[in-house]
Parts: C-alpha cells; sequence; structure tokens
C-alpha cells in the first residue's frame, strides 16, 4: 500500500502519486481538448461555471438549463466524447488500488480546468448510479484549496490544499459528502481529473 493521509471516513489523499506520469496525462489532456474543446457550461440557474470542462469516457458529465446528467455524446459537436486514453485508466485503477478499493474501471473522467478566479461552489457528485464504486481526483498544475464538509451543505467544510500530482481516492461513507474548490489565485492554472463509475 501507499503511504496516504485520510481526511473523512473512505476518503484518502495520495501525495505525488501522479507526478512521475504528469508528462503523459498533460499530453492526453492537450490531444482530448483538440477533439472536444474545454468549455464553461450553463447551469441550471442560468449562471455559466467559472471553471472550464471537458470528459472523455463512454459518457460526459454536461450541464444545461435543464440540469446535470451523464450523456454519451458532447452537446458541442454531437460527437461521442474521446475514448479514455490508457494513462487515465491505468492512474485511476492503481489510485483505488492503493487505498483499498480493489479493482475500479471508470467509464467517465470529468475534466476541469482552472484559471484565476475559478472555482467550485460545495456540491455532491451524485449523478452517477453507482455509489458503491469510489471516484479518483487527480490534481494537476497550480495548487488549490479543496473543500471538504459533510452531509449537510451546512456542515463546516475542511480545507485541504491539494498539488501538483495529488490524488484523492474517495467513497464510501463520504461519498456524497459536499465538497467544493476555492477560487484560484491571480496567475493559477490547474487541471483536473475525476474518475468515475457513472453507468
Ligand atoms: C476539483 N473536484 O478538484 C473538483 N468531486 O477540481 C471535485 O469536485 C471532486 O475532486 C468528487 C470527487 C473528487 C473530486
Ligand atoms: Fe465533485
Amino acid at each position: 500500500m501507499t503511504p496516504h493521509e485520510t481526511f473523512a471516513e473512505g476518503a484518502f489523499l495520495l501525495r505525488g502519486f501522479a507526478t512521475a506520469g504528469a508528462g503523459m496525462l498533460y499530453a492526453s489532456i492537450d490531444r482530448i481538448a483538440a477533439q472536444a474543446p474545454f468549455r464553461h457550461m450553463t447551469v441550471p440557474g442560468g449562471h455559466t461555471m467559472s471553471v472550464a470542462i471537458t470528459n472523455c469516457g463512454d459518457v460526459g458529465w454536461v450541464s444545461d438549463r435543464k440540469g446535470y446528467r451523464y450523456d454519451p455524446l458532447n452537446p458541442l459537436t454531437g460527437l461521442p466524447w474521446p475514448q479514455m486514453p490508457e494513462c487515465f485508466t491505468d492512474l485511476a485503477g492503481r489510485a483505488a488500488d492503493a487505498t483499498g478499493y480493489g479493482h475500479f474501471l471508470p467509464d467517465a473522467c470529468l475534466m476541469n480546468y482552472y484559471t484565476a478566479g475559478a472555482g467550485v461552489s460545495l456540491h455532491q457528485d451524485k449523478n452517477e448510479r453507482d455509489f458503491t464504486a469510489p471516484i479518483v481526483s487527480v490534481s494537476l498544475g497550480s495548487s488549490a484549496t479543496f473543500l471538504f464538509g459533510g452531509m449537510s451543505r451546512k456542515d463546516t467544510p475542511c480545507r485541504i490544499i491539494l498539488d501538483h500530482g495529488d490524488v484523492v481516492v474517495w467513497g464510501g461513507p463520504s461519498r456524497l459528502f459536499f465538497h467544493g474548490v476555492a477560487k484560484l489565485k491571480q496567475g493559477a492554472s490547474r487541471h483536473n481529473l475525476t474518475f468515475r463509475k457513472a453507468l
């Protein structure tokens, strides 16, 4: 087992777990973004998300005025999302294995791109069908403050700094806990890959 910190029941932080493979991850991100560009999606309330997103895998997470869902097609192009590269599935599987979640084969990867001022307000990840599978989250680039609360939006979140190469694996009792990302500072830019079993 890789040494790891735990910050809630079922939630683990693997510091630097993705650092060695970061070059390959970035090359894949560029290739995917060339086919399925990062874009700012609209949320049901009508606001535009400050974080730019795209996806790869069998389905992608999308948002519009009607709500949030997983869609096999990219609404921007009408095409299926790019295939999930092997270096992505390999990393996600190894991280889940290292934290005791055993075999994990994600079918969706939500790719977030943050620049200065971008963040994600407290939310639950609950559009997936199967909450028994964990979520694996990979941070690349500038550091960000991850906010991690509890089952209620009102639970005061703890603050965790996620640095380049850090991987968070989370599931079980904390699978539906509220979480978010504080707005990035001037000059910062960060990629985040979140791997899910959505179907
Ligand atoms: C981010 N991550 O770190 C946003 N959700 O940029 C998430 O919203 C997230 O990191 C579920 C599980 C892990 C995560
Ligand atoms: Fe999330």
